[in-house]
C-alpha cells in the first residue's frame, strides 16, 4: 500500500515554511520534502555502513550468510573505513574553506587583495601573538603575509603536530599525545585517511577510528579554527548585532538577492556593494523600492554575524525561498547548495549564479569570482539581479509574512565583553554562575536540518527543554537559524523560556539565553569558549571536566560527523539526534559510544527523542558537576545587588 504523503505541517514547524511547502505543491515544484518520500526506506546496507565499494571485486555487502567481503574484510573493517571516509570528507570541506581565506590573507599581504583589506588589526595581532610571531614594528601587510605563511604551513605540516593545538588546554594536549592522536596538517591527514581505507591497507577498526579522531582534530583545531580566525582578521570579529530571520524578510517591492553556501569572501563584497548609491539607484530604475540582501545557510550566518544582514532561512528552506517567487538572484558557492536549485528556479524568474570554480551546478550561471575585481563583480551581479526584477511575475509571488527578531554576533571576544565590560572582559562571571548553580551547564546545539525529520522540530524542542533547566545554549549553523526563527535569540526569550537562574544571569547582562556563535566552521568558537572556561579557573583542568555537552540534532552532512569527532576527541560528549551509519558493526558502535570515553573522556550518545536527549544531557552535565564538587543543590535565592555587582553590571 502507498504511504500517505505527509502534510506540510508534518514536514516543518515554522509557519513560513509550511506556507511555502503548500505553495510549491500548488506550483508543481519538486522539493527535498517530496523527494525524500519517493526515496522510500533507505538501503539497510548503506544505512548500517555495511556496503563496501572500495575495490572492484565488490561492491560487497555483509549479511549473516556472507559475513566477509571478497577480500575477507569483515563488518568492523568495512564500517570503520566508511566512517573514516566520511570524516575525511567533512574535514576536507571545512579546511578547504579555511585555506581559501588564508590564501586571500596572503594576497592582501602581497598587496594583491583588491578591495579586500585587514579589517580587524587587533584580531591579526591576536592571532600573530598566539603563534609566537613578534609583532613589534611590523606593518600590517608584512604581518598579514607572515601570519598567512604560518597558517598555510599548518595545512601542509607533514610530521610536526599542528601548532594550533597549543590553543587548547595543556592537559588536553597531553591526552592527545598519550593517545597518539595529535594530528599534523589536515592535507596529510586526509590523504592518509584515503590511503588507509584503500583496499588492503588498514583493517583494524580501532586503528581506523583512531585516525578518524586524529583527522577530525586537524579540522576543529586546524582548518576550522583557522577559518574562524582568518574570517575575523579579514571581515571583523563579530560583536552583538540585531537582525531578522525567516522568509518574510524578502521584500515585496525590493530586488531580492540571496547569498547561499559557506565562503564569506564574495558575500562580504556583496554586503558592501548593496549599500553603493549607484546600485541602489539602479534598483530604483528597475522599478523596485530598493534592494534586499539576505542569506541562507552558513553564508547567511557569516554576513549576519558581521553586518546584521537578515537570514532568509536554513538548509531545508533554500528551495522554499525560491518558491516565494520573489527572489531575483540566488548566489551559491560551496557546500550544502542543492543541485535542485536551478530546477526549482525554472518555475519562477530566479537566476541561480554559482561563483566558485570548484562548485558548478548544471543550470546555474557560472560567474567566476576574482579577488582583484571582487567589488566590481559584486556590483554587476546586483545590477543583473535588478534587471531580473522586471521579469518577476506578480501572479507567482507569495511571500509568507513571518519574521522573527534576533540578536547574533557572539564571538568569544563578544561574550567576554558582554560579561565583564571593556575593562574587565572575561569569562569569570560565567564560571561563577556555573559554580553557584545559576547556570547548570553549557550546551552547544549545532548542525543541519535533515529532510528525513521535521524541519527544526527536534532542535527547537530540545532547546526549550534545556533553557528551562538553566542550561546556557550556544548555537551555530542551521541549528542557530532554527532558534532565530523560533524567536529564541532575543534577550526577551530568557523571560519566557529560561529557568530562574539562567533568567537572572541573562537579565543582569542583557543577553539572550541562546547565543548565536556563527557558521559551522565557527564550532571552533565553541571549543574556544570551553577553553576560556577552563582557563578562567574553578571548573576543572581540561575540556573533559567542564559541564559542557555538544548536540547535533538534525545533522546530515559529513562536516557534522567531523565536528562530532573533534568535540569527542576534545573531551566534550556529543549527543546525536539519529545514529551514524555504523550500526552494522557492534565493535565500531561500542568504540564510538563507550571506549572513546576511556581515551578522550567523552563519547557519542544517540537519542532520537528530544526529551530523552534533554534528560541524557542533564545527566552528563550533573555527573561533571558532581565530579567538580559543585553539584550542591544550591538554595534558590533571588539575585541581590551584591550578586549583580559581582556579575559586573
Ligand atoms: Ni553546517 Fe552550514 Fe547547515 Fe549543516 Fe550545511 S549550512 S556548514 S552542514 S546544513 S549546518
Ligand atoms: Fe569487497 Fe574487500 Fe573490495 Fe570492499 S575491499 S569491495 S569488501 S573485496
Amino acid at each position: 500500500m502507498e504511504k500517505k504523503p505527509k502534510t506540510a505541517e508534518e514536514r516543518a514547524c515554522d509557519p513560513a515554511s509550511i506556507s511555502s511547502i503548500c505553495k510549491a505543491a500548488t506550483d508543481c515544484v519538486d522539493l527535498s520534502f517530496f523527494r525524500v518520500e519517493r526515496q522510500g526506506a533507505p538501503c539497510p546496507f548503506g544505512a548500517k555502513g555495511l556496503c563496501c565499494r572500495i575495490c572492484h571485486m565488490g561492491p560487497c555487502r555483509i549479511t549473516a550468510k556472507s559475513p566477509r567481503g571478497v577480500c575477507g574484510a569483515d563488518a568492523d573493517t568495512i564500517v570503520a573505513r566508511n566512517f573514516l571516509r566520511e570524516v575525511a570528507g567533512g574535514a576536507a570541506a571545512h579546511s578547504d574553506h579555511g585555506r581559501h581565506l588564508v590564501l586571500l590573507l596572503k594576497r592582501i599581504g602581497r598587496g594583491e587583495g583588491g578591495a579586500y583589506t585587514v579589517k580587524d588589526e587587533q584580531a591579526l595581532h591576536r592571532v600573530a601573538r598566539s603563534y609566537g610571531i613578534d609583532v613589534q614594528g611590523m606593518d600590517i601587510s608584512a604581518l598579514a603575509a607572515q601570519v598567512a605563511e604560518v597558517l598555510l604551513a599548518e595545512f601542509t605540516s607533514q610530521e610536526e603536530p599542528l601548532k594550533t593545538l597549543r590553543l587548547s588546554p595543556l592537559s588536553r594536549q597531553g591526552v592527545w599525545r598519550k593517545q597518539d592522536a595529535s594530528p599534523s596538517g589536515v592535507d596529510r591527514m586526509v590523504v592518509e585517511a584515503m590511503h588507509r581505507t584503500h583496499m588492503g591497507v588498514d583493517h583494524d577498526y580501532m586503528n581506523i577510528l583512531l585516525h578518524a579522531f586524529r583527522l577530525s582534530l586537524a579540522d576543529g583545531w586546524g582548518g576550522s579554527r583557522i577559518a574562524s580566525m582568518v574570517s575575523d582578521i579579514l571581515f571583523g570579529t563579530p560583536m552583538p548585532v540585531r537582525s531578522t530571520a525567516n522568509l518574510g524578510i524578502l521584500g515585496a517591492e525590493t530586488v531580492n538577492v540571496l547569498v547561499h553556501g559557506h565562503e564569506p569572501a564574495l558575500s562580504e563584497m556583496l554586503a558592501a556593494a548593496a549599500n553603493d548609491p549607484e546600485v541602489k539607484e539602479y534598483a530604483k530604475q528597475a522599478g523596485a523600492s530598493g534592494l534586499t540582501l539576505a542569506g541562507i545557510c552558513c553564508t547567511a550566518n557569516e554576513v549576519l554575524m558581521r553586518h546584521g544582514i537578515p537570514v532568509a532561512g536554513n538548509f531545508l528552506q533554500q528551495e522554499l525561498a525560491i518558491v516565494t517567487g520573489a527572489v531575483e538572484m540566488m548566489l551559491i558557492d560551496v557546500q550544502c547548495c542543492m543541485p535542485s536549485l536551478p530546477d526549482v528556479a525554472k518555475s519562477y524568474h530566479t537566476e541561480i549564479v554559482s561563483t566558485s570554480r570548484i562548485a558548478r551546478t548544471i543550470g546555474a550561471q557560472a560567474v567566476e569570482f576574482q579577488t582583484d575585481k571582487a567589488y566590481e563583480i559584486a556590483k554587476s551581479l546586483l545590477k543583473r539581479a535588478a534587471d531580473n526584477f522586471r521579469k518577476r511575475d506578480p501572479q507567482k509571488v507569495d511571500i509568507p509574512r513571518h519574521t522573527s527578531p534576533l540578536v547574533a554576533g557572539f564571538s568569544v571576544e563578544a561574550i567576554k565583553y558582554m560579561l565583564g565590560g571593556t575593562y574587565r572582559a572575561s569569562f569569570r562571571p560565567l564560571n561563577d554562575a556555573v559554580i553557584q548553580g545559576r547556570i547548570r551547564g553549557v550546551v552547544g546545539i549545532v548542525g543541519c536540518n535533515n529532510a528525513k525529520s521535521k524541519l527544526d522540530s527536534y532542535i527547537n524542542t530540545l532547546t526549550i527543554e534545556l533553557l528551562k533547566e538553566n542550561i546556557l545554549v550556544l548555537k551555530t549553523g542551521c541549528a542557530a537559524i532554527a532558534s532565530a526563527k523560533a524567536g529564541k535569540l532575543t534577550p526577551e526569550a530568557a523571560l519566557e523560556c529560561a529557568g530562574p537562574g539562567l533568567k537572572e544571569v541573562c537579565e543582569a547582562v542583557g543577553m539572550p539565553p541562546v547565543l548565536h556563535m556563527g557558521s559551522c566552521v565557527d564550532n571552533s568558537r565553541l571549543l574556544e569558549a570551553a577553553t576560556e572556561i577552563v582557563a578562567e579557573g574553578g571548573l576543572g583542568e581540561d575540556l573533559s571536566d567542564v559541564p559542557v555537552v555538544g548536540v547535533a540534532p538534525e545533522w546530515m552532512s559529513e562536516k557534522a560527523i567531523s565536528i562530532g569527532c573533534y568535540f569527542v576527541a576534545s573531551g566534550i560528549d556529543v549527543v546525536l539526534g539519529h545514529p551514524f551509519s555504523v550500526e552494522g558493526s557492534e565493535n565500531v558502535t561500542r568504540f564510538l559510544h563507550h571506549e572513546a570515553g576511556e581515551l578522550f573522556g567523552a563519547s557519542f550518545h544517540v537519542h532520537e527523542d528530544p526529551h530523552a536527549a534533554a534528560r541524557a544531557i542533564l545527566e552528563i552535565i550533573d555527573r561533571r558537576r558532581e565530579k567538580l564538587g559543585i553539584n550542591r543543590k544550591a538554595e534558590r535565592k533571588l539575585m541581590d545587588m551584591k550578586d549583580r555587582r559581582e556579575l559586573g553590571v
